[in-house]
């Protein structure tokens, strides 16, 4: 493992989250293991143990993984990797089993995480799961109903920070710096997101490798975590190429999209983040320095899209696909449809939206928004007379 900012490499050390060095962002190094997907057992993320980094002796789940991909009924070649069949609706709990897991060896009895909500949620399932205390820093008017709602059932103590995401993340961070006592579930803790690459073998397994993967960007931790699946299967010997990696962001919440289009070696953090889509409306990507590496490596590109473009794809997902996912998760779809309208994608390339988490998570947006949009089709009667004098 080395660290992104100072460069210093380390023996592969569990227990290490930060550079112990320099404080800075650290990377594992590619797992390498010829092993044939098939010959593994089981389903879900533990499926794929042997090819994680770390050692897990109690492996906490939930059934988490094994989620559908299913294909468009009116794109060419374009797959949905629908995360929000996940235990607690999002992506989040692939990372999350394998980090909570990682408490547990280390021998911890708290955690900690600031969130937008999704990782709060799945926190609090896990560590409910695993016998720990989660302790969650979230927004304060922030974060969708749903999410607050399962951090409360699962038992974890809610801190509401002023400030938005951003700030509740350098106050996770700084306690992390300051006392060890608490486990931070963060996506600066790589051990999480060696859980979160396992999207990429099942996608190899159902499909091989796209052409394209498309997936929302709030930290950044996911796309990386996608893009080193991919490699490792690719160094490994287990398949051919990588697919091109496209970030898409919210408008006036998209650092990594001025970085890349840019070509700046420096991120310029946002500094209100402000979209509809609040599980990223985070203007401080954490996983930046990563997240610009998967992007780069794999010729891929960030877009950004309105909080329009995300609202509108959220509803043609439900309506014309029948799938229904939360608004961050839409902007994976909005931005594959804007680069489909540009002309900049071949009909034939293979295609993966990701949609990483449910529409239950945020039922508010959907009412007072979602469904306004597209107003032809919001249709609520007065009386069931009115509809039988349709027919
Ligand atoms: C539905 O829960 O950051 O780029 O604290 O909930 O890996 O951050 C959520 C992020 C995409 C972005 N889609 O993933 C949190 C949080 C959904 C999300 C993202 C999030 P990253």
């Amino acid at each position: 493992m080395h660290c992104l900012d100072c460069k210093r490499e380390f023996e592969l050390d569990q227990s290490l989250l930060l550079c112990p060095e320099c404080g800075g962002l650290l990377e594992l190094g590619f797992v390498i293991n010829n092993i044939q997907l098939t010959q593994l057992k089981g389903r879900g993320v533990w499926k794929y143990a042997p090819l994680l980094a770390g050692d897990y002796p109690f492996k906490v789940s939930l059934g988490e993984g094994s989620t559908p991909l299913i294909r468009s009924r009116v794109y060419p070649n374009l797959y949905y990797k629908f995360e929000g069949t996940n235990p607690t609706g999002s992506f989040k709990d692939r990372g999350m089993c394998v980090a909570v897991s990682s408490a547990l060896k280390l021998g911890y009895k708290s955690v900690i995480v600031a969130s937008t909500g999704n990782t709060a949620a799945s926190a609090a399932a896990y560590s409910a799961r695993a016998g720990l205390q989660a302790y969650l820093l979230l927004p304060a008017n922030n974060v969708a109903k749903g999410k607050i709602a399962q951090a409360l059932l699962h038992g974890a103590k809610l801190i509401e920070v002023s400030g938005g995401f951003d700030s509740a993340l350098e106050n996770a961070i700084q306690l992390y710096r300051n006392k060890r006592t608490l486990y931070p579930l963060n996506s600066y803790n790589p051990w999480r997101l060696e859980g979160q690459k396992t999207l990429s073998f099942e996608v190899f397994e159902d499909i091989g490798v796209p052409d394209y993967v498309f997936v929302p960007v709030g930290n950044g931790g996911n796309i990386y975590a996608i893009w080193k699946g991919f490699k490792e299967l690719a160094i490994s010997g287990l398949s051919c190429g990588i697919p091109r990696m496209f970030g898409v962001q919210a408008k006036d919440a998209s650092p990594i999209v001025r970085a890349i289009e840019n070509n700046l070696s420096e991120l310029r953090f946002v500094e209100s983040p402000q979209t509809i889509a609040s599980a990223i409306r985070i203007g401080k990507p954490v996983n930046w320095k990563k997240t610009i590496k998967a992007i780069t490596d794999s010729h891929g590109g960030a877009i950004s899209v309105s909080d329009e473009e995300i609202l509108k794809a959220q509803v043609e997902l439900a309506r014309v696909e029948g799938v229904e996912v939360e608004p961050a998760s839409a902007a994976s779809f909005a931005g594959y449809k804007k680069l489909m309208n540009e002309g900049k994608i071949d009909q034939n390339s293979k295609v993966v939206c990701v949609l990483t988490g449910h529409a239950l998570k945020d039922p508010e947006t959907i009412i007072q928004e979602s469904i306004k949009i597209e107003s032809q089709f919001a249709s609520t009667f007065n009386s069931l007379d009115e509809v039988f004098k349709m027919f």
